[in-house]
């Protein structure tokens, strides 16, 4: 199969997610960026549709291009590889950073100590998420903290109890961030609060924060996935650094697919 065949069967169509991410912005900007793509297009819906329209092309052994990232367990249940990305649109490592609101530190300073500390491995993330393909987030994390007491403890060192304190941790709405929003819920719970959790689009999560509406938030995606909306809001929020390392997006093939490179799709 030549990968001209390729492209036309699956009709210059590159097969997205939700239109709010940052891949999708990615995405748009590889559209322009790589003259290959020029007549290609693509196509939004949501991460569910993307997971079964992966799962049906690799049923039939059918070519197919999604936008991907790790941690993901797509890339456990299926042989898969990332296109080489010459122009590096999509970034190379990515890190996931804490971000908080302006005067956090003086209201909660407990919560603002466990945020800043807070810091873990994909492997942890991963462990979350699997777990919670069988049990719901909120215990899949707890079952995390229960085993990794020491971890916890690193965060929770020396941090005062509190008495009930209303906390809310805005987050984007992927299981790497679910995990690290409920694993944040059950520890700042352990430590008193009074945690909120509330699932936003992106750019509404670092609005929400420049605003003062929500308290903190583990997800942006840096330093290519969410810049855009990062610069926009720069300067208005409190960067609390990484909390994890090792991240990664692109766009996604099955491994049988004879291409290496986004150079590869013919126009
Ligand atoms: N993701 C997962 C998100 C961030 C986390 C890569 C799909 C995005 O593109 O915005």
């Amino acid at each position: 199969e030549t990968t001209a065949n390729v492209s036309s069967e699956i009709e210059y169509t590159i097969t997205g997610i939700e239109p709010g991410a940052g891949i999708t912005q990615a995405t748009d900007n590889a559209l322009t960026e790589y003259e290959n793509l020029s007549g290609w297009e693509q196509e939004t819906s949501s991460t569910a549709a993307m997971l079964t329209a992966l799962g049906d092309a690799i049923d039939n052994e059918e070519p197919i291009v999604v936008t991907g990232w790790s941690p993901h367990y797509m890339f456990a249940k299926y042989d898969l590889k990332y296109l080489e990305d010459p122009e590096g649109v999509f970034g190379g490592v990515e890190y996931i950073a804490t971000i908080v609101r302006k005067g956090l530190k003086e209201d909660m300073p407990e919560a603002y100590t466990i945020l800043d500390r807070f810091q873990w491995e994909p492997a942890d993330m991963e462990s979350v998420m699997l777990a919670a393909q069988d049990i719901d987030f909120e215990k899949a994390a707890q079952q995390w903290v229960d085993e990794n007491q020491e971890t916890v403890a690193e965060w929770t060192d020396g941090v005062e109890p509190v008495d009930g304190t209303p906390i809310e941790l805005v987050l984007t709405p992927w299981d790497t961030e679910r995990s690290s929003a409920n694993v944040a819920k059950v520890v700042l719970e352990q430590q008193g609060y009074d945690v909120t959790l509330t699932p936003v689009d992106p750019s509404v999560m670092f609005q929400a924060i420049a605003e003062g509406d929500g308290d903190a938030s583990l997800a942006p995606w840096m330093p290519q996935t969410h810049a855009a909306f990062y610069e926009e809001y720069e300067g208005q929020f409190e960067d609390l650094g990484k909390n994890l390392t090792g991240a990664k997006i692109g766009l996604v093939v099955p491994s049988y697919m004879d291409i290496d490179s986004i150079e590869d799709l013919e126009p």
